[in-house]
């Protein structure tokens, strides 16, 4: 297949539209850029891996590590063979500081495994931490950040509304722990059916992360259009953390390969309002979603925040009341003076 240089998802767009409607789009398209919706992207090759992987695994000045049982070749990078037991992972090196951005990942899951013999899949993360590995498709449990799984078993007995494999996201502060027997449906923010193994076509997923909206699509139709898997506004992720991706296999096993991640900064405009809104976050988060730890504690904050208060308004009374009577004792014992 040609080596065509992909770009990032808005510029491809996401659905093709009619002919006429399209033209109209481009019009739009084209006015819409002056406007303030202007969004623009640049390829960061220090958060990408590309072919022919020169130097990853080898070099001491690579930006990608490499564990586990990952086997680099000039076409793919292997995270594992198609054998049982094996972990792998590859883990950019540089912290991401990016606030918008958008991850597009190259990727192609085969094996010999007769139907539903294969498993378990990989996981694209951004986290805290880097190279750990773990029972969380090869990486570690109770992470920081974003882990999306592209979950190729079902290990839940209960499957009736559910076919695999599936792709799902989850957010975590480091109290959340992912349930590898319920395929991580507690804790899940979302997700969606993908075919995606034994293709003969290239298959894609891009992980889109804007103004604090998730939003996940998927190109594995050999089409070259995305279609919508998960949207989720209010994801708070806190900056500078790593770029990953690791996979697993128990008596289940199939290749798990990265052809390609390719990160690309997202440009754009936020009013006033929204800046104020986006502010800097240290631990993750999803707005109207409890995640257990954080928001008990900044419930008993705030309750600790309101007793501060009713506390020193308490003792400003009384601290006026105080300064009220010495004073009315002083005007008494003046005006007294007074009358003798
Ligand atoms: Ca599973």
């Amino acid at each position: 297949m040609a080596a065509v240089e992909r770009q990032s998802s808005r510029s491809r767009g996401r659905r093709k539209a009619p002919a006429g409607l399209r033209c109209l789009l481009v019009i739009a398209v084209l006015v819409g850029s002056t406007s303030t919706d202007q969004t623009e992207e640049y390829l960061k090759r220090e958060h990408s891996l590309s072919k022919p992987y020169q130097g990853v695994g080898s070099s001491s000045s690579s930006l990608w590590d490499i564990m586990g049982n990952v086997l680099i070749t000039p076409q793919y990078v292997r995270l594992t063979p198609d054998q049982q037991s094996k972990q792998g992972a590859i883990w950019n090196r540089m912290p991401c500081y990016l606030r918008d951005w958008e991850l597009q990942v190259h990727f192609k899951i085969h094996g010999q495994g007769k139907k539903n013999l294969n498993g378990d899949g990989f996981a694209i993360w951004y986290t805290k931490d880097r190279m750990q590995q773990g029972p969380v498709f090869g990486s570690k449990d109770n992470f920081l950040g974003l882990g999306l799984f592209v979950d190729t078993y079902p290990n839940e007995e209960k499957q009736h509304e559910r076919v695999f494999p599936y792709v799902s996201a989850m957010v975590s502060n480091g109290s959340l722990t992912y349930d590898h027997s319920r395929d991580g449906r507690p804790t899940e923010l979302g997700g969606c059916t993908a075919m995606v193994r034994n293709l003969n076509h290239d298959t894609f997923l891009v992980i889109r992360y804007v103004k604090r909206r998730l939003t996940v699509m998927l190109d594995i139709d050999g089409k070259q259009e995305w279609k919508d898997c998960l949207d989720v506004p209010g994801v708070r992720l806190p900056r500078g953390y790593y770029f990953g991706t690791s996979a697993v296999t128990g008596d289940l096993s199939d290749n798990h390969d990265i052809v390609s991640l390719k990160l690309y900064q997202i440009t754009v405009e936020r009013t006033p309002t929204e800046e104020k809104l986006d502010k800097e976050v240290f631990i993750p988060s999803v707005d109207n979603m409890k995640l257990p730890g954080v928001d008990d504690s900044s419930e008993s904050m705030s309750n600790f925040a309101i007793f501060l208060i009713v506390f020193f308004s308490l003792l400003g009374l009384v601290f006026a009341g105080v300064i009220l009577l010495i004073v009315y004792n002083k005007w008494q014992e003046r005006s007294r003076k007074h009358f003798y």
